[in-house]
């Protein structure tokens, strides 16, 4: 087994090609790396040493209580919608280790730009049922968070969030503020102007800002492989000059210490970080959608075995058992 890294492996790399230096016919001027992290493979087995929190049962207890609380609240949600009560709504069902890792890793401080299905981060930051509630009812009131004041609402148009992630993220620079901007958009949202914009400019002004990106490997009818031809969608970092890398997003302990690695590195060192978690969508789009009529059910199904709250609960009780 080996040990964790404490430290973020930058995935940009050193420009081999000095200015002065003309770089001979086919040298490489510069090569990049982008690493996976995985701490808990999908039965709950540690397959590298975790880090000290994760030896904390209340930490423990409080992050397996926190998706399940997402996921409680998704299937009222839905059924909410199917009663006429909700105009819409966009279930997180599968993907809640993401929004919670999020939410536990940030300081109060922090601000928090989402998309539109991470009310696990939400939900840890201090904004109520009711509130998400109102807003997917069609209630302004919803997105006036009593708590947290200056996290940014749910974000429907497609990435344009990434956009005021740098903007707030350049306050908090101008101001010297130890702060970060967290923003989350998904796999298609990386196919957007908006998006490579923000990169670039988070990169060209080192900016304090983590983007992190949900690939359910949807965008609505649209799969991850007809979305980019990138390998990685981390890889878009590199083109920003700033680090990517990829998580195994229904791994929560592993989410939870890359963010705070990433925050930590980001609050010090002021480069903006981009994480890609790996997950998958195992609902509809959203209750406006019929996914089975573009997905057959045999390619959701092995996904199924992968799901992040039964993951944590195996690996809890491993190596918690009295
Ligand atoms: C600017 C913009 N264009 C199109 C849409 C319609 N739309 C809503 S969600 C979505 C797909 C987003 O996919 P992804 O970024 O992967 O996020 P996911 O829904 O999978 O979480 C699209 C095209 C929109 N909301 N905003
Ligand atoms: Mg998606």
């Amino acid at each position: 087994m080996s040990t964790h890294k404490t430290t973020l492996h930058l995935a940009t790399s050193n420009n081999h090609q000095h200015s002065e230096q003309q770089a001979k016919d086919g040298a490489t001027v510069a090569s990049f790396q982008i690493r996976y992290h995985q701490y808990l493979n999908r039965l709950g087995q540690a397959v590298i040493k975790l880090p000290t929190f994760a030896q904390d049962p209340a930490v423990l207890i409080q992050l397996y209580r926190s998706m399940l609380l997402t996921r409680t609240f998704d299937k009222k949600a839905v059924a909410l919608q199917r009663t006429g009560q909700l105009g819409t709504y966009a279930s997180s069902l599968g993907q809640e280790a993401i929004g919670v890792a999020i939410g536990s890793a940030m300081r109060k401080e922090d601000l928090l730009l989402p998309s539109y299905r991470e009310y696990g981060a939400m939900f840890e930051r201090g904004v109520s049922m009711t509130e998400i509630l109102l807003y997917w009812g069609g209630d302004e009131r919803g997105m006036d968070y009593q708590i947290p004041r200056e996290d940014f609402p749910i974000c429907v148009p497609v990435a344009s969030q990434s956009a005021h992630a740098v903007g707030v993220a350049t306050a908090f620079k101008y101001h010297q503020q130890p702060r970060v901007a967290v923003c989350i958009l998904g796999d298609g949202g990386t196919s957007k102007g908006d998006f490579y914009e923000a990169l670039n400019l988070a990169g060209a002004w080192q900016l304090p800002v983590l983007f992190v990106v949900n690939n359910n490997q949807w965008a609505i009818s649209v799969p991850r492989e007809k979305q980019s031809g990138a390998e990685t969608l981390a890889q878009k970092a590199i083109a920003g000059g700033i680090h990517g890398e990829q998580v195994d997003g229904n791994d929560v302990i592993a989410l939870k210490h890359r963010i705070e690695l990433a925050l930590d590195a980001i609050r010090t060192g002021g480069k903006a970080v981009l994480i890609e978690a790996l997950t998958y969508r195992m609902c509809d789009h959203t209750t406006a959608d019929s996914a089975i009529r573009y997905r057959p059910e045999a390619e959701v199904d092995p996904h199924r075995a992968e799901d992040p709250i039964r993951r944590q609960l195996n690996s809890f009780c491993s190596s918690h058992r009295p």
